[in-house]
């Protein structure tokens, strides 16, 4: 079933943000991995601006989510990407002040979404968000995007590849496409009961 959805808020700073009452799932992820596209894909609307210059979304953007049943509304939080090779110091810095500071003090944030190319596994930049997010006790569930780019075979044991190789999630990471729209399913699944189980 379709998740219903709105926009609640397109935050440039930090007065902008909608109040803390509800739970919110934070997309992060290396600029053009596919934050937006997989937002859209997830909620079945073309909300979230899909660009093909990286790095294009500067604010914080909010999606109020009803996915049915009790305790079933959340926000999805798309946010700004971070670069490609900078070092995780300049990182941080370039990964704007507005961001960390929303995954430094939000309330109701239960979990970051952290979305990596699944051609790529996790690089440098990728497990310096994780350790960043680690130290902050935020909870990390790895979502891999652009799997329509590996052959059908490969999607396994590239998958056990990464966990092996090591990255921070609180389930097995799932393997999706926006483009392909597979996935989908197995991730609504996922975040829904996910926000069940959690109170803020
Ligand atoms: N092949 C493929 N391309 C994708 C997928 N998701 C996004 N893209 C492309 O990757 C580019 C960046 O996507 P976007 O969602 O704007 O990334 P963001 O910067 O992380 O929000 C766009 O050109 C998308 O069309 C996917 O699942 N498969
Ligand atoms: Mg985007």
């Amino acid at each position: 079933m379709p998740w219903k959805t709105e926009v609640a808020a397109t935050a440039f700073n930090a007065s902008q943000f909608p109040p803390e009452n509800v739970p919110e799932i934070a997309v992060a992820g290396r600029s053009n991995v596919g934050k937006s596209s997989l937002v859209n894909a997830l909620l079945a609307a073309k909300v979230a601006h899909v660009g093909a210059a990286p790095g294009k979304t500067r604010s914080v953007n909010f999606y109020s989510v009803d996915s049915g049943g009790d305790s079933g509304l959340f926000r999805l939080v798309d946010l700004p990407g971070y670069g490609y090779a900078q070092r995780s110091k300049s990182e941080r810095k370039a990964w704007s002040q507005l961001t960390s500071s929303y995954v430094e003090k939000r309330k109701s944030l239960i979990l970051v979404c952290h979305l990596v190319d699944f051609r790529h596994g996790l690089l440098a930049n990728d497990l310096a968000l994780q350790e960043w997010l680690f130290e902050r006790g935020r909870p990390i569930m790895v979502i891999f995007t652009k799997a329509d780019k590996i052959s059908k075979g490969k999607r396994r044991g590239t998958l056990q590849q990464y966990v092996r190789d090591g990255l921070k999630s609180v389930d097995v990471p799932i393997v999706t496409s926006g483009e392909e729209r597979f996935g989908l399913d197995e991730l609504r699944t996922f975040l829904a009961a996910y926000v069940a189980r959690t109170r803020i």
